[in-house]
């Protein structure tokens, strides 16, 4: 059941309430080779024939290693008071170890310089998918150093801006890192090995651990450290067991593979039973869900879409929808026997469906899951095809109308009990969406990819009179 659109009372949120976007080091930043910086996984992996749309990469992206002064001001004049954005682990230590590059550390030092001097609070996310080539070349996530190196880049970005940075996101959507990037192969580095994906998750949770840890020791203990999961809401088709019990599969690799370890000190039991054909887990060494299981002081969740699933048996021939790209190899080892179908409801320009239900489910289940923990939505948001009008302005009633829902969601929630306390919208401006190339409009300002102009949309300055109301506006306002 969709959230109502107009609902008859205002809905407002509590003052304190974050109102920001996000974006990423590669996909909005540019200026690959500037500053010391090396090749990324992204970088190569975007200049391999055939691995993106149209071979489009991040080499200039948006730019905005350059205009970031520009972006900063128009985030201020929409009325955003919050900015989540991922430093590029290759601009602050190129090899992936070693010494920090001080034009690296003072490119972020001024960004956020910047956003303090506009009232704009700065949320950064330390890994938002792009590894240091080298360290691919070493292993990647399935070799367990990577960890090590991890916590090291983290002490590093720590003292370099812990004391004007509280906000602090150890790994963006740690799933598409271990799936995409070593299972399906749609995402860098591009293998799809099942087995090296499920080493490369627990590499991960061991990563955000250990940086956990060396955040703590570097920085001041006001700050806050959480990370963002793109939890799946997943849902059964029928409550069949073979289906229930497809739906619990999945919920395990997307969820419990990540949340068990970080939240609870343990992996699902059921987890190890999916995958035994695949791994034995031996590479989970004694201490490692210690290390894992830090206490946080927030959690990150991102959503976009519910899945469907059943088993593979109770198949209803819809098209494979998981939603993620397509590969002749699946994202989801050891689940060969779990279709996925298409989402009831409209869809946005990549395939998802639109159910703000899902929001809301996720928000309650974490409150439930973790209870105490401050929660933040550090993404949400649609692609539109978006197109200016011949007197240059942008209008997209259904991305406002998609916002509209979904913070309708997060405000029920809070109604019923959760603590969410800020909500970033994905994203700020049009950028590189990964294999997608430029094709996938996720920003709520347009881009012009010849110019680089950025142009609001109807739905940024709808969204910044939410911000700076505290109410949501009407849907048909800010035309
Ligand atoms: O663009 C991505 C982002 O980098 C991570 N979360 C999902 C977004 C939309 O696909």
């Amino acid at each position: 059941m969709p959230e109502p659109a107009t609902p008859a009372t205002p809905v407002t949120f509590p003052p304190a309430f974050l109102w920001g976007a996000a974006t990423s080091a590669y996909q909005i930043e540019g200026a690959v080779r500037e500053g010391g910086r090396t090749p990324s996984i992204w970088d190569t992996f975007s200049h391999t024939p055939g691995k993106t749309a149209g071979g489009e990469h991040g080499d200039i992206a948006v730019d905005h290693y350059h205009r970031y002064r520009d972006d900063v001001a128009m985030m201020a004049d929409l009325g955003l008071n919050a900015y989540r954005f991922s430093i590029s682990w290759s601009r602050v230590q190129p090899t992936g170890r070693g010494p920090a590059v001080q034009v690296g550390l003072d490119f972020y030092r001024r960004l956020v310089d910047e956003l303090l001097d506009k009232g704009i609070k700065p949320a950064v996310t330390l890994y938002h998918w792009d590894l240091p080539q080298e360290l691919e070349d070493a292993g990647g996530w399935p070799e367990r150093d990577t960890a090590y190196r991890f916590a090291e880049y983290a002490q590093i970005v720590g003292e370099a801006l812990g004391d004007r940075v509280e906000q602090w996101i150890t790994l963006n959507e740690p799933w598409c890192s271990a799936f995409l990037g070593y299972a399906s192969g749609v995402h860098a580095p591009g293998r799809t090995d099942p087995a090296a994906s499920l080493k490369a998750a627990h590499h991960l949770n061991l990563a955000h651990g250990l940086a956990t840890s060396a955040l703590r020791a570097a920085m001041p203990a006001r700050n806050s450290v959480a990370l963002s999961l793109n939890s799946s809401v997943v849902r059964p088709v029928s409550q069949d067991p073979a289906d229930l019990a497809a739906a619990r599969k999945i919920d395990d690799l997307a969820n419990g593979v990540f949340h068990g370890p970080i939240l609870h000190g343990a992996y699902p039991e059921s987890l190890f039973a999916a995958t035994e054909l695949i791994t034995d887990w031996s590479y989970v060494e004694d201490g490692d869900l210690r290390a894992i299981n830090q206490p946080l002081d927030a959690l990150g969740l991102n959503y976009y879409t519910p899945a469907l699933v059943s088993a593979a048996d109770n198949d209803l021939s819809g098209p494979r929808a998981d939603g993620h790209g397509s590969s002749e190899f699946s994202p989801w080892p050891g689940a060969d026997d779990v279709a996925f179908h298409q989402t009831p409801g409209e869809r946005t320009e990549m395939g998802w469906s639109i159910d703000p239900t899902g929001l809301h489910e996720l928000i309650m289940r974490y409150t439930r899951e973790a209870p105490g923990l401050p929660l933040y939505i550090t993404e949400n948001g649609a692609a539109y095809d978006d197109k200016p009008d011949p007197d240059g302005r942008v209008h997209d009633p259904e991305r406002i109308s998609y916002l509209h829902g979904h913070l309708a969601a997060v405000r029920r929630a809070v109604s019923d009990g959760a603590d969410v306390r800020g909500y970033y919208l994905w994203s700020l401006m049009d950028n590189f969406e990964w294999a997608y190339g430029y094709e996938k409009r996720f920003g709520a300002v347009y881009v012009d990819y010849t110019t680089l102009e950025r142009t609001p949309k109807s739905s940024a300055l709808w969204y910044g009179q939410a911000a700076r109301t505290g109410t949501l506006p009407p849907v048909a306002v800010a035309e």
